[in-house]
């Protein structure tokens, strides 16, 4: 899924503050998981266990508070962060080479913690009584344990107990046993855990993470089926409003805006309001919505359509995952499966929504930890090509050409299941769902037509006492997500020219869509229209600076280095001029 590094964005702020880990819990945090670097204060007294909300709306007592309570103060992540010792980056380089995030950081983090709330402030708190009960169903393989432990203290503190049928813990015959060994102790150990059904189960050999889904779904006994990936913290109020939307229409599928733990720095970003899109490749993307969508702030709250999922966070009705065929068992490990099933929801009569106000931040890695060895994504996007495109099929063998030879099983059970549903063709999903990759209409233009945009100014960004301009430096003329921002001599090229908009976005003229982002290394990212990490403000001393990041642009090394966050104080200045450009 390339969408990870896509899923951009949105603010931070993280104001350091004591790290309190509760006696209670720690007594039973496995040695790896205890605070090194920190001084846990063990001269608190262990605290109360959370109290239950009682209602008596009927005549039966209903137990629906959460089982713990949110944790006091927050993690000093910056603090923990600093490896004291040699062994401390050996530890560090060990937990990257397992889990390709920094598993030595999470340890130190502990298993709980509190995130910021990064849902929109008019989303509500008042929700439907009598909302189903679900199972959750949490795959993993070789997973960091603690990450696992904090994922699920997380549902528990965050999540009312009469809205949780069970929660399913499937180990994938993960080769490291550490992860599901820390789950069957806190199941023997902690009550919070007995009491909110939590159980572990084990594949009978590695599945991959499709075929592992099934296998929970299967043993499920909730009305509503919750997938998660399993390094993920669940933030407040995030079951409520997708229980709600399952509950007025049992035909929906529904997932949350995934926010962002940086897999460094393990941060909680917020992510801007975005839904599913794809291209031939059938490779997953994020689409923004337009600008002109985001004048009503409505917008922001309500529940969206969206093409496609991302695949690992949704919630269903069992039934419905069912008679909607589930997933194609024949896919192996990674890839392609969210897309497939996408494709299966709309085209046979159900519908695919975005809930805004649910967020669930996950650790987006760079790369995969397993299977990296083989091409599943190939394999198993041929399979949905195949029973899925119709006369678009010779479309996705242009964009994957490598693909045309490659057997890809037997798809007959997956025609038939279509038949039986009687799903519309292809055509009528690209027509009706997602018209922007049919030719003509790509790519999406809309803000560009956008009048706040057209009226604002165009200007060059030259480092102060300097002829030197800012541009994104790429080797032809397209510029593509990614791209980074770096210096040269000042032209009056649309690559060297930005427009600062009035949502303070700085547009690159190179391609009016694509926007400074100073979330990952200060490159261009599509722009989104939310602000955050690609807000920018020009400084009274002559410093770009990002909010988000409270960090300002800096060259460090003229023209020979892009540019990076650093300190304001330390940051480069610049002028900023209004372009002359003899283009419009
Ligand atoms: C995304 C999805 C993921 C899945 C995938 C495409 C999100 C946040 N995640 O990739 O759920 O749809 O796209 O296939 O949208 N796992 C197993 N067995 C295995 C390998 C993995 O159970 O053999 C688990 C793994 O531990 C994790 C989950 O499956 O909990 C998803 O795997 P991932 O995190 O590597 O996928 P991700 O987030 O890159
Ligand atoms: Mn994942």
């Amino acid at each position: 899924m390339s969408c990870k590094r896509l899923v951009l964005i949105l603010l931070c702020g993280s104001m350091a503050l004591t790290f309190l880990l509760f006696s209670s819990i720690s007594s039973d945090v496995p040695q790896s998981a205890r605070i090194v670097g920190s001084q846990p204060d063990d001269s608190l007294p262990p605290r109360p266990p959370a109290p239950l909300h009682v209602s008596q709306e009927t005549t039966r007592v209903v137990i629906s508070g959460p089982l713990l309570e949110e944790p006091v103060g927050e993690v000093d992540l910056k603090e923990l962060a600093v490896g004291r010792t040699p062994q401390d980056e050996e530890l560090k380089r060990d937990g990257y080479d397992k889990y390709q995030f920094n598993g030595w950081l999470s340890d130190k983090i502990g298993e709980r913690r509190r995130i910021p709330d990064t849902r929109h402030k008019t989303c509500p708190s008042q929700f439907e009584s009598n909302l189903p009960k679900a199972s959750i169903i949490i795959c993993f393989f070789n997973e960091s344990p603690t990450v696992l432990l904090r994922m699920v203290s997380s549902i528990l503190t965050r999540t009312p107990l009469s809205m949780i049928e069970e929660i399913l813990l499937i180990d994938d015959s993960s080769e490291m046993a550490t992860a599901a060994a820390a789950a069957r102790e806190a199941i023997e150990r902690r009550e919070e855990w007995r009491r909110a059904k939590i159980s572990l189960h084990q594949t009978p050999k590695n599945e991959g993470l499709i075929r592992a889904k099934i296998f929970g779904a299967k043993m499920a006994k909730g009305e509503v089926l919750i997938f998660l990936d399993s390094h993920c913290e669940v933030n407040q109020h995030w079951i409520e409003p997708l229980l709600e939307r399952i509950k007025g229409d049992r035909k929906r599928f529904v997932t949350p805006i995934i926010d962002i733990i940086d897999s460094d720095d393990m941060r909680y970003i917020g992510s801007p309001v975005c839904y599913g899109g794809f291209d031939w490749a059938l490779t997953f993307k994020w689409d923004y919505p337009p600008r002109s969508a985001l004048v009503n702030e409505t917008f922001l709250i309500s529940p969206l359509k969206s093409p496609t999922m991302a695949g690992g966070l949704f919630a269903v009705d069992r039934n419905t995952f069912f008679e909607y065929g589930g997933y194609d068992d024949g896919m192996d490990i990674w890839g392609a499966e969210n897309v497939e099933i996408s494709f299966r929801i709309w085209m046979c009569g159900a519908s695919l929504e975005v809930i805004p106000c649910s967020r669930i931040g996950h650790i987006f890695r760079r790369r995969r930890p397993y299977g990296t060895n083989q091409d599943t994504m190939g394999k198993n996007s041929l399979r949905a090509a195949v029973v899925w495109l119709d006369e678009y099929f010779p479309k996705f063998i242009e964009a994957r050409p490598h693909l045309a030879a490659t057997p890809y099983g037997d798809v007959t059970s997956r025609i038939e299941l279509r038949q039986r549903l009687q799903c519309k063709p292809f055509r009528w999903f690209l027509q009706t769902i997602y018209p922007s990759l049919l030719p003509g209409n790509e790519p999406l233009m809309t803000d560009l037509q956008d009048p706040l945009v057209a009226n604002e100014g165009k200007y060059m960004i030259r480092m102060l006492n300097s002829s030197l301009c800012a541009w994104i430096d790429s080797s032809s003329s397209h510029i593509s997500p990614g791209s980074r921002l770096t210096l040269r001599a000042c032209t009056s090229h649309r690559m060297d020219t930005w427009k600062w908009t009035m949502n303070k976005e700085l547009r690159n003229m190179g391609s009016a869509r694509m926007c400074l982002d100073s979330l990952v290394n200060l490159s261009l990212m599509k722009c989104h229209n939310q602000g955050s990490h690609q807000e920018w403000h020009y400084t009274k001393d002559g410093k770009i600076y990002s909010a988000a990041a409270k960090k300002c642009v800096h060259f460090s090394d003229g023209k020979a280095a892009p540019a990076v966050m650093e300190y304001c104080a330390l940051a480069t200045q610049f002028d900023i001029l209004r372009a002359q450009s003899e283009w419009r």
